[in-house]
């Protein structure tokens, strides 16, 4: 069965910064409809597919304007009507249409919107849902979230340089009960915090954001956050970090702590952070071109701890092959519109696994009630997702998803340890 597109339509809408991002709607020749709303970051990596946005003064630059009229005026014309089209043959003509590494011609914004509302289309004209859709029978995990409830870096008005602190009740029995658990202590932290007399109010991703005295004190009052949450520290619940190192490069050295470090500054640091804490997920411990900084990360701590690329390899299967080829870590970030198309996206996934690394799906700061990547990530038995506080619509509607899909479907299993090798 192939799908004919009768109709498509970009509409500028807001995420959850108040900045414009796109919507697209595509009607396909059956009545069908599919739609797709793209997310946008803040601390995005040199080699992602670029975001077209318009300039000039309306939106602070940031309209989507002219990716519109791209989608519109070359996109459109270029695909609707045409009579047998699948996703990948979709998604291979919005890149020859683009014909730049980068999707700059485009915008990746615009081709990210096209391909996932065609998929959403077909797998309503299959009368599917969509992970069942994308995944077919061999779909049967439900993620570990990877919750993130302290934010600090580019995401919040702090003094906090990691940017994301999150929490991991891989030690859950269901989804469900996972989702309960991090509730609690999400619930549990902000008492904690205020007992410190620390600020509650929250950050981009719906974590809270308070002044610290340092990053290792972030991690004791999540400690004593889960504990008051009845939780077991590294048997119910695990830690991770994403430091998001990228924004904290100044010249060669990575400005930490109010001091200027060395990449192997750093490694030493994550050692001992690991000894200290329960933490099972390293995310961007360096930065997006220090390729010998991550392969002496790995060598340091690639068997103790899950070490997540994403600014180095932004969702690229050229960069994933590399980083296999050199040994730079073991686990990568999935994330759409680093790359820009649904078919790119399935094989960064695939060529993770089949290397035997981890895959965590993932949310951009800038979001929307969008809930693609909760069925993209059971669909690809990825594991693990990470879409920011169990708290705030735009996060909470990934979790709400997967709550749906576990209701509905009694056949997928909870991934708990497992995804993390245990
Ligand atoms: C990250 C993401 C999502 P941003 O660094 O992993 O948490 O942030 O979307 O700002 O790149
Ligand atoms: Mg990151």
């Amino acid at each position: 069965m192939n799908d004919m597109i009768r109709q498509v339509e970009g509409i500028e809408i807001l995420d959850s910064r108040g900045n414009p991002t796109l919507m697209v709607r595509i009607r396909l020749d059956d009545g069908f409809e599919g739609i797709a709303r793209v997310p946008s970051g803040a601390s995005t990596g040199a080699h992602e597919a670029r975001e077209l946005r318009d300039g000039g003064p309306r939106y602070g630059g940031k309209g989507v304007r002219q990716a519109i009229r791209n989608i519109q005026e070359i996109i459109a014309p270029a695909i609707v009507g045409s009579s047998s089209l699948r996703q990948a043959e979709l998604d291979h003509l919005l890149i020859d249409l683009d014909g730049t590494l980068q999707k700059a011609n485009l915008g990746a914004n615009a081709m990210l919107g096209v391909s996932m509302a065609f998929m959403a289309a077909s797998a309503h004209a299959r009368h599917l849902p969509l992970y069942r859709y994308l995944g077919g029978i061999a779909a049967r995990r439900l993620p570990v979230p990877l919750l993130n409830v302290i934010n600090g870096g580019a995401h919040a008005d702090n003094n906090v340089d990691i940017q994301e602190f999150m929490i991991v009740p891989a030690g859950a029995p269901t989804f469900s009960e996972a989702m309960r658990m991090a509730s609690e202590t999400y619930h549990a932290l902000k008492a904690q915090l205020s007992q410190r007399g620390l600020r509650t109010a929250v950050g981009d991703e719906g974590g809270f954001a308070p002044d610290l005295g340092s990053d290792e004190e972030a991690l004791d009052v999540l400690m004593a956050a889960m504990r008051v949450a009845g939780l077991e520290p590294g048997e119910d619940m695990a830690l991770a970090i994403d430091v998001a190192a990228n924004e904290l490069v100044s010249g060669s050295t990575y400005r930490l702590g109010r001091k200027d470090q060395t990449a192997q500054d750093l490694i030493g640091w994550y050692q001992l952070l690991v000894d200290r804490y329960p933490i099972v997920s390293i995310e961007d411990g360096l930065a997006e071109d220090d390729w010998q900084g991550w392969k002496a990360l790995h060598q340091a701590l690639g068997q103790q701890v899950q070490l997540v690329g994403d600014d180095i390899f932004v969702t690229n299967p050229e960069r994933i092959r590399r980083g296999v080829a050199e040994r730079v870590a073991n686990a990568v970030l999935i994330k759409l519109n680093q790359i820009g198309t649904v078919t790119e996206t399935l094989e960064a996934i695939q060529l993770t696994h089949d290397q035997g690394w981890a895959t965590v799906v993932s949310h951009r700061s800038g979001e929307t009630e969008d809930t693609t990547i909760a069925d993209l990530t059971v669909a690809t038995n990825a594991g693990q997702i990470k879409s920011g506080a169990p708290a705030r619509s735009e996060r909470v509607s990934k979790y709400n998803r997967l709550l749906m899909i576990e209701a509905e479907d009694s056949g997928l299993e909870y991934a708990g340890w497992e995804a993390f090798g245990r």
